[in-house]
């Protein structure tokens, strides 16, 4: 955690910052949970390579109360599979990392998102049970470069590297990009309930350890 302090000085800006390289990818992603406006102002910077992505995580951070600054260099001459898999993996790995041992937190977060006509509902639980379950109802092949099978494909690595369970269900909609950003911003707020300080220092699990 940064030495950071928000407000009265109390409480750490829980942020984590991971670097992810493989033959396929380079990615350097940061991400902070708390943002405030005078000690630790938000601030998004997504550059996937993918412009539908960008959108998508700039979303994310944007209503999840998060700073998020991303940068990937991936091999897009293949395809957009690595590289959306892989800033997902990095933003699950930086998630996990900013939050630390769960404690004090209210683990649990829903979010519903409207975006005109379309409608999404995510439920996250930060359990340490990596699962996924994602149902957009997408029609389109893509939206821009990005490919609509990897959207859900995203939600399920970013849970399996934060190592939460999650549910992100579009609930209805007939625009593609509304329904996916509704799904985006539906997470957003799930996990900004999710990771919110209760004031307490104990691990919300009657096992006593998540
Ligand atoms: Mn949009």
């Amino acid at each position: 955690m940064a030495a950071t302090a928000i407000g009265a000085g109390t409480l750490p800006v829980r942020t984590a910052s991971v670097e992810r390289i493989t033959n396929e990818t380079k990615i350097k992603c940061t991400l902070s949970l708390d943002v405030h406006p005078q000690a630790a102002p938000q601030t998004i910077s997504v550059k996937t390579g993918i412009g539908f992505l960008d959108h998508m995580l700039h979303a994310l951070a944007k209503h999840g109360g998060m700073s998020l600054s991303i940068v990937c260099d991936g091999d897009l001459w293949i395809d957009d599979h690595h590289t959306a898999e892989d800033c997902a993996l990095a933003l699950g790995e930086a998630f996990k990392a900013a939050l630390g041992p769960v404690k004090g937190i209210k683990r649990y977060g829903t979010g519903h998102a409207p975006l005109d006509e379309a409608l999404s509902r995510a439920v996250i639980d930060i359990s340490s049970r990596p699962f996924c379950v994602a149902d957009l109802g997408l029609k389109r092949e893509k939206i821009g470069d990005l490919s609509c099978e990897m959207i859900p494909h995203v939600f399920h690595s970013f849970a399996m590297a934060a190592g939460v369970t999650l549910h992100v269900d579009c609930l209805r909609g007939d625009n593609d990009h509304h329904r996916s950003e509704s799904a985006f911003k539906a997470l957003a707020l799930a996990i900004k309930e999710a990771v919110s300080r209760t004031g307490l220092d104990d691990v919300p699990s009657t096992k006593g350890v998540l």
